[in-house]
């Protein structure tokens, strides 16, 4: 059924044994995309494709706690996945859930979102030899998450956040009875925190103590619009598994390699976050140390 999305050959070529070879890859193309839900709950997952993509056939459905669910998803694809939370759905499908609802009041999304506060995973499939991917709290946060490549080369590294920022959430932030925490910008609205207008540039697009404390938590998660350093990867020839809770597996299991990463935030003027954190000159380093699972296996 799925193979129809992105194999537009008409079959009378296919009778007639007439398959150029550059047909013949555009229908076995397209990338594995594995959710996993590790968490000790129920999750429903939704997917959402940017406008001029494809939607996938599945946009929302229900994952019960450690089982997981493969999509198949086309070459040139931009899209996001997130994991709704706290859901009710009755028997038809019809019903909200509390973080990551969608507009369609349905298990299925079907394109519409109303969905902040969540952790977004994003993906740009160009073909399976360019895949960017990153995992986003600039939407806020609601379950921790990881995007975790299987083989394949170039900077396949595990994006995504290990850690419950719920659980360290600030009471201004705090949203959905404690199941997600808002970022700045969402809580705020205002041009600085949401490094808009003389703030939406890479340079001038400068650190809060909310979201230093957010990258030092979650080193390998975007944090800002304009934060590219050690949270974005491109990945050439792999699929990926997209493991919700991940800490909840990783705690049993031998294989979660130590990382230390630094992010460095460029701010103007150094100012006091009152966090703790050291700056250098014009300079913010912050530095924390988190297990991610390797990227094979
Ligand atoms: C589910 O909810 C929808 C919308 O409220 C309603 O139209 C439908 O009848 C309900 N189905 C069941 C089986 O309760
Ligand atoms: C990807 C990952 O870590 N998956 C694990 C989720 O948890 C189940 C059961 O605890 C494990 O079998 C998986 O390996």
């Amino acid at each position: 059924m799925r193979r129809r999305l992105f194999s537009p050959i008409p079959s009378t070529l296919v009778l007639f044994g007439f398959l150029p070879s550059f047909m013949l890859s555009i229908g076995v193309q397209g990338t594995e995309l594995t959710l996993v839900n590790n968490c000790t709950h129920k999750i429903w997952p939704a997917i959402l494709a940017n406008p001029g993509s494809t939607s996938l056939e599945q946009t929302g459905f229900e994952l019960a706690t450690h089982t997981s669910r493969t999509l198949q998803v086309p070459d040139r694809w931009v899209g996001r996945i997130w994991a709704r939370n706290g859901c009710n759905f009755n028997k038809s499908g019809f019903g909200s859930c509390a973080t990551g609802n969608c507009a369609s009041g349905k298990i299925e999304c079907e394109g519409a979102v109303d969905a902040s506060p969540v952790t977004l995973v994003e993906f740009t499939i160009h073909d399976s030899y360019n895949v960017l991917y990153d995992v986003s709290l600039v939407y806020g946060f609601n379950l921790p998450v990881i995007v975790k490549p299987l083989s394949g080369a170039g900077t396949c590294g595990s994006a995504g956040c290990m850690t419950d920022l719920n659980a360290q959430c600030p009471a201004e932030l705090r949203a959905a009875n404690g199941l997600a925490c808002r970022s700045a910008c969402m809580a705020f609205g205002t041009p600085d925190y949401c490094c808009r207008g003389k703030f939406g540039l890479h340079d001038t697009c400068k650190p809060s103590t909310y979201t230093v404390l957010w990258k030092l938590a979650c080193p390998r998660s975007l944090i800002t619009g304009y934060d590219d350093s050690r949270s974005t990867f491109t990945c050439r020839g792999a699929d990926y598994k997209v493991v919700f809770c991940p800490l909840h597996a990783a705690a049993s299991k031998k294989s979660g390699k130590k990382f230390t990463s630094t992010a460095v935030i460029t701010t103007e003027e150094p100012e006091n976050t009152g966090s703790g954190i050291i700056y250098s000159g014009s300079k913010l380093e912050v530095t924390g140390s988190q297990s991610m699972p390797g990227p094979h296996g």
